[in-house]
């Protein structure tokens, strides 16, 4: 049986309340003594000061007393984490690919998403990895937080238990725009999902379905940085930007050069080596992450944004 947004979100819950509740205990406990003696031993009440001797009784107390508290935290804790651990074989795999700043959903079929669609009740294993910096995947509803670190694979899993959006957020500060690093997480019933997955789209969706190139710059996360509608973010924007004048930085000279089809693709992949002045260094590389076909859609797209 389930109960709450996803199978461990009870499992957390009830540690994180029953520490909760022995550190409040702790501060209520410590806090009436502490200020009891004070009013008790106050100096102005002159009370002769004497030599305490040992008090076993005491002392074995309050060892034994937060021996077994910290080991049945341990208990809980341990119990909860080895569920965390422990993938269900049936599991769907769905890589992540976390990226200043946003969120890459990938499954087994290549569908690509900024969005998680999960299907309601099936276990999923998340295989997150990280682009450049250190993340951190955080569901708050499914109580679930793994960091997301470069060079390395790390996974979580969980079973969504209710139907609804969910907010993603990184919990890890990872620059800039971090807290804008955020998606949705959709849980919906089986059937709805299968369809989405098997890209059944509805005929009226066709006709108002995104252009390739934009559908590809959402998901790989270039909206991350620039905009659309001609203000600058961290990057410049990619409104106009074909046939646009820019001053660049090859190396530290400063030169003027044409937005053009090659210069496009050049940033992509060596966005270091010609870089528009006035903007920070910070594009990461999409050599590996674009195929040469990606590369050209978005060229298209760009070419048409006036
Ligand atoms: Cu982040």
């Amino acid at each position: 049986m389930i109960s709450g947004y996803s199978n461990l979100a009870d499992t957390v819950s009830s540690v994180f309340l029953f520490i909760g509740g022995i550190c409040v205990a702790l501060l209520v406990l410590i806090t009436f003594f502490m200020l009891y003696f004070v009013i008790k031993y106050n100096r102005k009440k002159n009370i002769p000061p004497v030599n305490i001797e040992g008090n076993t009784f005491l002392e074995i107390t309050w060892t034994i007393i937060p021996t077994i508290l910290v080991l049945v935290m341990f208990y809980y804790g341990w119990t909860g984490y080895k569920v965390m651990r422990v993938v269900p074989e049936d599991a769907m795999v769905v890589k992540v690919t976390a990226r200043m700043w946003s969120w890459l959903f990938e499954y087994e079929n290549g569908t690509q998403s900024d969005v998680l669609n999960l299907p309601v009740g099936k276990p999923v294993k998340l295989l997150l990895s990280s682009q450049d910096v250190i993340h951190s995947f955080y569901i708050p509803a499914f109580r679930i937080k793994q960091d997301v670190v470069p060079g390395m694979e790390t996974y979580a899993w969980f079973t969504p238990a209710e139907l609804g959006p969910y907010d993603v957020f990184c919990a890890e500060y990872c620059g800039l725009r971090h807290s804008y690093m955020l998606a949705k997480a959709e849980v919906m019933p089986e059937e709805k999902f299968n369809e989405w997955y098997s890209k059944e789209i509805p005929t009226e969706k066709i006709a108002k379905k995104e252009p390739l190139g934009l559908e590809l710059i959402k998901a790989k996360g270039c909206d991350g940085c620039h905009t659309r509608d001609g203000s600058p973010l961290l990057g410049p924007t990619f409104k106009g930007v074909f046939g646009r004048k820019e001053k660049v930085l090859t190396g530290t000279k400063e030169r003027e050069i044409m937005v053009d089809e090659e210069y496009i693709r050049k940033s992509m992949l060596e966005p270091m080596a010609d870089q528009v002045a006035g903007f920070p260094p910070i594009m990461p590389s999409q050599k590996g992450l674009l195929t040469e076909a990606e590369i050209a859609e978005i060229i298209k797209y760009l070419k048409e944004l006036k």
